[in-house]
């Protein structure tokens, strides 16, 4: 299983560069925030944390709204963007929250923006770059604008707890791809996306069916060919090419504790 080693590699280099830095940006997906952020956040110890809901250019506005509302009132500073995001904006609030000078991580499951967010903070001028001494070579710093520093290498997090409804949402918005992940995963998947994003179709199936033959997708015999749909449709989620939808509101947690990510921890 590829799990969990990759779970207990990342874990140890993650908890390396938490130790080096001042703080700790939370990079999550706007459209499913708890979901990818499924991790143990005990890593962070009691460094300064700020939560960042990226793509929001393909999540539902007005849910994404309700996100930043719900964790600001857990007192936490949010700060909502997608790749296209002045990057003087991404800076002041930056420079906002943290003392200056600060060593900062952006952290966050696979997928969900680290590199892309990492590029914009380093902007097309060089930045001033340092090495942080001791734990290895590779791991490089930028400044920006002589306000705060970031650490070239981004954390890597994996989703610590597992039940279907999280896999689901893992899927959709491509922290775990279709090969990963089982047919259930997939059908319920498929039912958060057409609840979201009111569709019809109950069965996964028939929906690939029709998919297919609208794209024009078939197999030698002319029959749909529902696994190149699958993997096409699930991508084309992912990357919000089918239309800005969330997989998640808050109310929904609020609602039923009980249910999906907090019943697999017990
Ligand atoms: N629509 C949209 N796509 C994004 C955004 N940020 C990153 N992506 C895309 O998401 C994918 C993963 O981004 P990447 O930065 O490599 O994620 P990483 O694995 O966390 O480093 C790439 O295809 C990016 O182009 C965003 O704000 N909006
Ligand atoms: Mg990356």
């Amino acid at each position: 299983m590829w799990y969990p080693g990759h779970m207990a590699k990342a874990s140890r280099q993650l908890s390396k560069l938490i130790r080096l830095v001042d703080g700790v940006i939370e990079l999550l997906d706007a459209r499913a925030p708890l979901a990818s952020r499924s991790y143990s956040k005990a890593s962070f110890g009691a460094k300064k944390r700020l939560i960042f809901l990226g793509k929001s250019d393909i999540a539902d506005a007005k849910t994404t709204e309700l996100w930043k509302e719900h964790f600001q009132s857990e007192g936490e500073n949010v700060f909502v963007f997608d790749k296209d995001t002045d990057r003087k904006k991404v800076i002041d609030f930056l420079a906002k929250h943290t003392d200056k000078g600060s060593l900062l991580v952006v952290v966050g499951v696979p997928n969900v923006g680290k590199s892309t967010l990492i590029n914009k903070l380093k902007g097309k001028r060089s930045a001033q770059v340092g090495a942080t001494p001791g734990i290895t070579r590779s791991l490089q710093w930028f400044s920006v604008e002589g306000l705060f520093r970031v650490l070239d290498t981004p954390g890597l997090l994996l989703p610590e707890l597992w039940s279907v409804e999280l896999g689901a949402k893992l899927l959709l918005i491509g922290s775990l791809s279709v090969e990963m992940v089982d047919e259930k995963t997939m059908q319920q998947a498929y039912q958060i996306y057409a609840r979201f994003a009111s569709l019809e179709e109950q069965d996964l199936n028939a929906f690939l069916e029709k998919y297919a033959l609208k794209k024009g997708m078939l197999s030698k015999g002319g029959t749909p060919d529902l696994e190149r749909a699958r993997v096409n449709f699930f991508n084309w989620i992912a990357q919000g090419k089918l239309g800005r939808v969330s997989f998640e509101t808050p109310q929904e947690v609020d609602q039923d504790k009980g249910d999906s990510v907090s019943s697999a921890q017990s």
